[in-house]
């Protein structure tokens, strides 16, 4: 039985992986942090297969001996802090944790190896945020990097840490430039389910209007279960390497408003939406496409889900949650 253990068990991708990983008949180990992680009851609900051990990405001997309980073929590091917003406000703990954290994990995984470095094959939670100020478009392998947040610089160090254990210790480590993906799991401080919600309640009579940011930023949307399948695709190679994984297709925040408003049966949102200063970002990354031609070529994957039924899924989803608890 091929074990694995995921760092970020608890977050949208570490729910789908787990569930697909499980569905293969692997031995699932999960890293929680804390001493009562609030999510600790949906992952028990959600993948009660997976077996759960304490540990922290920023605490190196908590993750040590994680590996040597799970006694890992595969590692799977998704843990971060992952909210590009939240890291100009906190960027020594994104630091911490999105870079120095992948250094923490490729360190640890060395050592647990002993003298066979290709023991556990590693994958890396890398970004399209590192491509930032885009200097190529659509963005490939091959872009320059041009983070644009402490998030996206951090990612940048973990993107480099991972190559670099992998070209200094011929390690089987593998980093995932993964665009946006989203599901009915997604949190709430994201655009997708924010505004997913948001446009529920407005349907339900709950709330008035959306306080929003800078709407015409472009993202490269895609689903968050057909995204989990291509990490895994990248520990299935005999050799290492690092892959966009993109649907190739590229939508404003304008559009999302108008399929997600649509769905409910409003056609002119303009009057629901406010804009803040707040929601606006110190610096912007305008515009990701990226090209996933290694990833279809290579691994062999695809994207399923188009973007209008993803956001439908995540509106008709919203509407659920929101009727049963207005229902209480
Ligand atoms: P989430 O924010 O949903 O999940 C992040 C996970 O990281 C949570 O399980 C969280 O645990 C965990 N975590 C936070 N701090 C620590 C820490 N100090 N030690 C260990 N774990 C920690 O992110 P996603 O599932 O969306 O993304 C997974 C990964 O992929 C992240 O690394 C993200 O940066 C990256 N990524 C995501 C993309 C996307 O569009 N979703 C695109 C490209 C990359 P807790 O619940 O305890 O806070
Ligand atoms: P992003 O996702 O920063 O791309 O990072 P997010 O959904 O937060 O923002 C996307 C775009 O929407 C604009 N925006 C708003 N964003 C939020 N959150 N709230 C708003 O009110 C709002 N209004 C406009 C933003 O300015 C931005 O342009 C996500 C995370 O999952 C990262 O961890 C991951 O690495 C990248 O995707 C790829």
């Amino acid at each position: 039985m091929t074990r694995a253990l995921i760092t970020g068990i608890t977050g949208q991708d570490g729910l789908y992986l787990a569930e697909l990983l499980l569905s293969k008949g692997y031995d699932v180990y999960g890293l929680i942090r804390g001493q009562n992680n609030p999510k600790l009851d949906l992952v028990r609900e959600t993948v009660p297969g997976v077996k759960l051990l304490t540990g922290d990405l920023t605490d190196l001997s908590s993750l040590l001996r994680a590996l040597q309980v799970a006694q890992p073929d595969e590692v799977y590091n998704l843990g971060a802090i992952s909210f590009v917003a939240y890291s100009w406000e906190n960027a020594m703990l994104t630091t911490d944790v999105t870079g120095k954290g992948v250094l923490n994990i490729l360190e640890a995984v060395r050592l647990y190896s002993g003298d066979d470095p290709t023991k556990v094959r590693f994958y890396q939670a890398s970004s399209s945020e590192m491509f930032g100020k885009v200097q190529e478009v659509p963005q490939r392998e091959s872009t320059l990097l041009w983070p644009r947040s402490p998030y996206g610089v951090a990612k940048v160090f973990g993107h480099y840490m991972t190559i670099n254990y992998r070209e200094s210790y011929g390690m089987h480590a593998s980093s995932g430039i993964l665009f946006n993906h989203e599901s009915p799991r997604r949190g709430y401080e994201f655009v997708t389910r924010k505004v997913s919600r948001a446009v529920a309640r407005i349907k339900l009579g709950l709330q008035d209007d959306i306080v929003m940011g800078n709407i015409d930023a472009k993202r490269d949307w895609g689903f968050a279960g057909d995204y989990v399948e291509a990490m895994w695709r990248m520990l299935q190679q005999d050799q290492p390497d690092d892959y966009v994984v993109a649907t190739g297709v590229t939508h404003s925040i304008r559009e999302l408003l108008d399929v997600a408003f649509n769905r409910v049966g409003i056609e002119d949102w303009a009057g629901y939406i406010k804009q803040d200063p707040r929601f606006m970002r110190p610096a912007e990354v305008d515009l990701l496409i990226g090209d996933p031609a290694k990833a279809n070529d290579q691994l062999g994957w695809k994207p399923k889900v188009a973007f209008q039924e993803l956001i439908e899924m995540m509106v008709d989803n919203d509407l659920d949650i929101e009727r049963t608890q207005a229902g209480r």
